[in-house]
């Protein structure tokens, strides 16, 4: 049996769902699973400590360039050691294998051929010919298998391996477990990943799988016995799609067995009051829903939202109508847009009364239709490496003057304000995001203080039973941080 040694960059305050589940899968092959957080010690002393023979990294762009180099220095240590990465990046940057030092990678879903990959290793057979597994032979020998089809019966996947990471990192007592009911989402948003994901597996199954209300309420409860959980954050790009049977059955079924506030993403074209209520009476806290931009022509056109105004509208209201507070992302400073556009775009976020809302500042991102977008029209020079992995930065595109980029970062950050204060948006918007001295004034760091604060209704900071009262005061205010914490290519529904 083999010793597999994830190596994560760091812990926030989201589950690493990925490594979760494919510790789960290694053990249930039978190999032993160990952990290693850069952020948190030297990964010397854990390759001395555990001796693994395989080192695996999940990861995204922009972060891959921390992983590799951890890879150097695990192949530093110890030639012998097989390393593996998976992940989007590698998804979308099959060619990560033929420049670095990694002796496989994934490519697409890991469910299967993780195991499969593992169980070769151990019996020391040849790891060459595995569908979604690419390493150096089989591509320069051209003997690449296609994928696997995409795993349609999720409900065989087993539990999250959450001990993997919550026995070593504060994980284990933050009150917030993520979870993901589905995978998936079938629209074409050109700035989201998940355009690209599909046309890797086009012709391999469905758009979207999902698991059944049984699977997830067993699993959660077993979360929720083993380890202090008090709200969950269901991460799928889109939670619910239509008021269904299975809408029915986990309206029915989560509060009865989980009773547990819960926060999901929602698009707000789909948004019905049938469904609404229903998500209520499952207990629902709060909700996601992206507005992206306020201009007609740059939702529809640009972006390919395709969602009115009046749909937009009409969701928030009802959100409001039944108390359901609501957490919104917009991006601003589009390909091609002026600061007109963005005006527009926190304009509707006001006119939606949205409880909590972010507005980064957009940022190409590589395989996306946006991204080739910006190249192709030269707002962009392509190299992805140089971009910030935050968004809150200065735009990196070619077609704004320095002016404008500050005035796109002043709203970046003074948008959730005004959310909080409308009021503030008539200064805001004549004077603020003009002043060259603001993001001296107010920084960053002081403003997500402040986002602590306001962002509070959306991930409660106050539960019926008060048990968050009794958290320390640095969990708490990670806490309501987190309601700012989403991904923000990807937390739009
Ligand atoms: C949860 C999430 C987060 C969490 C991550 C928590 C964590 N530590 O893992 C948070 C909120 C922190 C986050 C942040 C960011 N995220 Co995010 N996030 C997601 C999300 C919604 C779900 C990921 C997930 O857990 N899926 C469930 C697991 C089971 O699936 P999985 O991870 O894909 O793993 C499967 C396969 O990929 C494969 N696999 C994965 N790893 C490995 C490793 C090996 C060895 C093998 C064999 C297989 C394998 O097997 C698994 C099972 O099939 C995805 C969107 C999505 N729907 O997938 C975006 C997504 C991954 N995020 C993305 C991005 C861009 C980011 C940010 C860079 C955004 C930003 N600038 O702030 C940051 C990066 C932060 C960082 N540290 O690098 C992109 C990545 C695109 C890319 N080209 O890399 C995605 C795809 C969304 C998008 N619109 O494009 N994110
Ligand atoms: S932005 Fe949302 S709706 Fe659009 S493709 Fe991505 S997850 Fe789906």
């Amino acid at each position: 049996m083999l010793k597999v040694l994830f190596v994560l960059k760091s812990v926030e305050y989201i589950d690493p769902m990925g490594i979760m589940l494919l510790s789960s899968l290694a053990k249930q092959a039978g190999h032993h699973t160990y952990l290693h957080v850069l952020s948190d010690g030297e990964m010397v002393d854990t390759l001395e400590r555990v001796r693994p023979d395989v080192v695996a990294f999940s990861a995204k762009t922009g972060e891959h360039k921390y992983y590799l180099e951890a890879n150097r220095a695990v192949k530093a240590f110890d030639k012998s050691i097989v390393t593996i990465m998976g992940g989007p990046h590698t998804t979308f940057f099959p060619g990560t294998i033929d420049y670095h030092d990694l002796d496989a990678i994934c490519v697409g879903e890991g469910d299967d051929a993780w195991p499969e990959f593992l169980n070769a290793l151990a019996r020391g057979g040849d790891i060459h010919g595995i569908p979604n597994i690419q390493t150096k032979l089989n591509r320069a020998e051209d003997r690449i298998l296609p994928l696997r089809p995409k795993k349609a019966d999720l409900d065989r996947l087993p539990y999250l391996d959450r001990d993997l990471v919550y026995r070593s990192t504060r994980l284990r007592r933050f009150p917030m477990r993520s979870y993901m009911a589905g995978r998936g989402c079938p629209y074409p948003c050109t700035y989201c990943f998940n355009h690209a994901f599909r046309a890797v597996y086009r012709g391999k199954g469905r758009l979207y799988n999902r698991f059944s209300v049984e699977r997830i309420v067993a699993e959660l409860k077993v979360l929720k016995a083993k380890y202090e959980t008090q709200f969950i954050k269901f991460y799928d790009d889109i939670f619910v799609f239509r008021y269904d049977e299975w809408l029915e059955e986990f309206a029915e079924k989560y509060p009865r067995e989980i009773g547990l506030p819960f926060h999901c993403l929602v698009r707000a074209d789909l948004l019905t009051e049938p469904m609404l209520l229903a998500l209520k009476n499952a207990g629902i806290h709060s909700i996601s829903m992206s507005i992206e931009a306020g201009n007609d022509e740059t939702r529809n056109k640009l972006l390919k939202r395709n969602m009115s105004k009046e749909q937009i509208t009409a969701a928030f209201d009802l959100c409001h109508k039944h108390k359901v507070p609501t957490f919104c992302n917009t991006i601003l400073a589009m390909p091609g847009t002026g600061i007109k556009e963005d005006i527009e775009s926190l304009d509707l976020n006001v006119r939606c009364r949205v409880t909590f809302g972010e507005f980064p500042v957009f940022h190409p991102y590589p395989g996306t239709e946006l991204g080739r977008y910006t190249v192709e029209h030269g707002y962009f020079d392509g190299d992805y490496d140089r971009l910030h992995m935050s968004y809150q930065n200065e735009s990196p595109l070619t077609c704004f003057s320095k002016k404008e980029k500050l005035m796109q970062k002043n709203l970046s950050l003074l948008g959730t304000v005004c959310l909080w204060q409308p009021w503030l948006r008539g200064i805001t918007v004549k004077w603020l995001i003009r002043l060259p001295v603001f993001p001296g004034v107010l920084p960053r760091e002081s403003l997500s203080h402040k986002d602590q604060d306001l962002s509070s209704p959306v991930i409660p900071n106050k539960h019926p039973q008060g048990h968050l009262r009794k958290l320390e005061p640095r969990t708490l205010q990670a806490l309501r941080r987190e309601s700012a914490l989403y991904c923000p290519t990807r937390t739009r529904a």
